[in-house]
């Protein structure tokens, strides 16, 4: 990977200040700096400058290209990163056969950014497993992901490096498959292309440089790390809300997906039903709310949770 033009613009900034790299445009930014910004970290919203300062707490938030997030932790440049693991992988073993360091950790797991790393071919081509690669020539962004498979199963391809527009590859004669992306598959099927193999799954990852931080950031770290937990958290989870027969609740509390210790309030005036309240860690599908108003459960209502500490 090329030396990033980031580095000379952040070396030198304070050290009391956790320093984090973020995809500046792209598919990981909106929900990032949501997740940012739910966190209670105020910062600029124009995107014009590489970096910026929050204005409420010790952090800088450097933006940059994706490719390059993985090389600036890895380097020290910054403390943090939020980062597919596609790119993360393939950049650690980019750097391992450049003889660059490759030290990281992982602080968390993040819940967006998912996809997968699949093989895609002609939609009318017969699929009988990878050993129908034998010899052919695979578009991929992720040449190393690809040849660590492909070594796997002991299969000889030809590699065709593509840094955008992969799924025309086979349209325009420049591959016979591809190894690319994929979330939703309606690009391959727009492109005439059938997915056959998954080689690798993947969502956005927050890493951490492989050294111990200052006390002064380790501290805003562990209160980041609590934060994004207890956004994760209640982004899963519904409070639920219903008027229900006091004989049935050992059968409602049963069927409530996830759900803790419900609180029972007597309701004024009839003594044979009482409120429910409960936190679901869970999903509430619309089969659940259905099966509750069968029991006699009245006034349901589902209200999503925005922060959550335990
Ligand atoms: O400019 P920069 O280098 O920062 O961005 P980039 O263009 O390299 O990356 P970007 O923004 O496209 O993706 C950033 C990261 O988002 C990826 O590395 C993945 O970790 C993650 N991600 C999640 C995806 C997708 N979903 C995804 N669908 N990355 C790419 N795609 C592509 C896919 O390859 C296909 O071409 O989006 C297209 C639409 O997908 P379908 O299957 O829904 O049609
Ligand atoms: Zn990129």
């Amino acid at each position: 990977m090329s030396t990033c033009s980031a580095c000379s613009e952040i070396k030198g900034s304070d050290k009391n200040r956790l320093r984090i790299a973020i995809q500046k445009s792209g598919r990981l930014t909106e929900e990032t700096e949501k997740l940012f910004r739910n966190s209670g970290i105020k910062f600029a919203e124009s995107h014009d400058h590489l970096l910026a300062h929050a204005e409420n707490l010790p952090i800088d938030i450097l933006r940059v290209r994706d490719d390059d997030i993985p090389g600036l932790v890895m380097d020290h440049v910054v403390d943090w990163g939020v980062i597919g693991q596609n790119v993360l992988e393939e950049t650690s073993m980019q750097r391992e056969v450049d003889g660059q360091d490759t030290g990281f950790s992982e602080v968390m797991k993040l819940n967006y950014g998912d996809c997968r790393l699949s093989v895609a071919i002609p939609s009318e081509i017969e699929w009988h497993g990878l050993k129908d690669l034998e010899g052919k020539k695979i578009a991929t962004t992720y040449p190393f992901l690809l040849k660590r498979v492909m070594k796997q199963h002991g299969i000889n391809y030809k590699s065709v490096l593509l840094t955008g527009s992969v799924e025309v590859a086979p349209r325009a004669g420049l591959a016979d498959a591809i190894c690319d992306l994929v979330c939703t598959g309606a690009t391959l099927q727009s492109n005439g292309l059938k997915e056959v193999e998954t080689i690798y799954t993947s969502k956005a990852v927050l890493i951490q440089r492989d050294q111990p931080l200052f006390p002064e950031k380790q501290a805003i770290a562990d209160l980041l790390v609590q934060r994004f937990k207890g956004i994760m958290a209640a982004a899963e989870s519904k409070y639920i809300m219903m008027n229900a027969p006091k004989d049935k609740l050992e059968q409602i509390t049963a069927i409530l997906p996830g759900a803790e210790n419900p609180s029972i309030i007597q309701l004024e005036g009839d003594p044979t039903r009482v409120a429910l309240h409960a936190v679901s860690r869970e999903k509430v599908f619309w089969e659940t709310l259905e099966q509750l108003k069968q029991l006699g459960a009245t006034s349901i209502l589902v209200v999503p949770i925005e922060k959550m500490l335990d």
